[in-house]
C-alpha cells in the first residue's frame, strides 16, 4: 500500500458546510492542496463575495452556495445541483455552526432552538441529503465538527453543549448505520480556536491585559496557547483521506492537550 498515496484527496468532490472564513475555510482549503475539488456554502451574498476572492487569491476554484444549512429544501436544491454540475459528493464536513453564550435562565427557548437548529439539526439535514449519492458511488466520508463541549460544559453555553454532545453521539450513529456500505462517519473536537467565533473571548482588556478568558485558557492548554485554523488542516485531510478508511464512529480531538488537563498548578 502506498502510505502517502491514500492521503491524497485528487478528483474528490468535498462539500464543507459554512466555509466562507474560519475552520471551514481552512479545512477547504487543506482539502483543495490534496487535489479536492471544493463546494461550500454561507447564508448571505456578503460573506459569499469576501469567500470567493480570498479562495481565488490561494488559487483555489471553490464553487460557492448560499444556502441555509438549517433548511432542508435549500439543502436539497444545493445537493442536486452539486451532484449536476460538480459531481457526486465524497466527502462531506458538517461546519457551520453558532454560538450563543448566555446564561440559561436567561436563554430564551427561541435562542436555544436556533443553536440546536444549526449545530445539531442541520448536520442531520446535509448528512441525510449526501448519504444517497455515498451509497450509489461505495464510499463516502462524513465529518462533523464538534467541540470540546462534546464533552465539558462551562457556564453559559448549554445549547452549544447539548448540541456539540447531541453531534457527537450523531457521529457515532451514523457510523453506526453506514458503516456496511462503506461511508466513514467521524467527528473532529477542535479546542480553543482563534476564528471570529472566539474573538469576544480574546479581546484585549481597556487597560491593556489580556481576556481573563484568555489567560484562562492558556493554563488550561499545555500547548500554551490558542489553536489556529491551520491547526485542523491535516486532521481533516487525515480523516477525509483512504488513509482512515478503517476509523469510523471516533472524535479526534485538536485541542492542544486541553481534555487531557487538569490546568496549571498555582505557584
Ligand atoms: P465562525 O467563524 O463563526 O464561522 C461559522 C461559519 O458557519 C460561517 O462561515 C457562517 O457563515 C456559517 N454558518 C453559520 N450558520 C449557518 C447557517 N445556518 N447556514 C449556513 N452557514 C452557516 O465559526 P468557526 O470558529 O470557524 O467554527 C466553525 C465550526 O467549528 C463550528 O461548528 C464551531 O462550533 C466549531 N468549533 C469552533 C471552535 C473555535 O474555537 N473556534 C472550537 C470547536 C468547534 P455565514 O455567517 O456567512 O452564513
Ligand atoms: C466557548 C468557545 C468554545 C469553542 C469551542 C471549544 O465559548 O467556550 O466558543 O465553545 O468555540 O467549541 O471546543
Ligand atoms: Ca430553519
Amino acid at each position: 500500500m502506498d502510505v502517502m498515496k491514500s492521503f491524497s484527496l485528487e478528483g474528490k468532490v468535498a462539500l464543507v458546510t459554512g466555509a466562507a472564513y474560519g475552520i471551514g475555510f481552512a479545512i477547504a482549503e487543506a482539502y483543495a492542496k490534496a487535489g479536492a475539488k471544493i463546494v461550500f456554502n454561507c447564508r448571505g451574498q456578503e460573506h459569499m463575495d469576501v469567500a470567493m476572492k480570498a479562495y481565488e487569491e490561494k488559487g483555489i476554484k471553490a464553487k460557492g452556495y448560499i444556502c441555509d444549512v438549517t433548511d432542508e429544501a435549500q439543502v436539497a436544491d444545493m445537493v442536486q445541483d452539486i451532484e449536476k454540475t460538480v459531481g457526486t459528493i465524497d466527502i462531506l464536513v458538517n461546519n457551520a455552526g453558532i454560538i450563543k453564550r448566555i446564561p440559561m435562565t436567561d436563554m430564551s427557548a427561541e435562542e436555544f432552538r436556533q443553536v440546536i437548529d444549526v449545530d445539531l439539526n442541520a448536520p442531520f439535514i446535509v448528512s441525510k441529503a449526501v448519504i444517497p449519492g455515498m451509497l450509489k458511488k461505495g464510499h463516502g466520508k462524513i465529518i462533523n465538527i464538534c467541540s470540546m463541549m462534546s464533552e465539558l460544559g462551562r457556564e453559559t453555553v448549554s445549547a452549544y453543549a447539548a448540541a456539540k454532545g447531541g453531534l457527537k453521539m450523531l457521529t457515532k450513529n451514523i457510523a453506526s448505520e453506514y458503516g456496511e456500505f462503506n461511508i466513514q462517519c467521524n467527528g473532529i473536537g477542535p479546542g480553543y480556536i482563534a476564528t471570529p467565533q472566539t474573538a469576544p473571548l480574546r479581546e484585549i482588556q481597556p487597560d491593556g491585559s489580556r481576556h481573563p478568558f484568555d489567560q484562562f485558557i492558556i493554563s488550561k492548554t499545555p500547548a500554551a496557547r490558542w489553536g489556529n485554523p491551520e491547526d485542523l488542516m491535516g486532521p481533516a485531510v487525515f480523516l477525509a483521506s483512504e488513509a482512515s478508511d478503517f476509523v469510523n464512529g471516533q472524535i479526534l480531538y485538536v485541542d492542544g492537550g486541553i481534555l487531557a488537563y487538569i490546568g496549571k498548578q498555582p505557584k
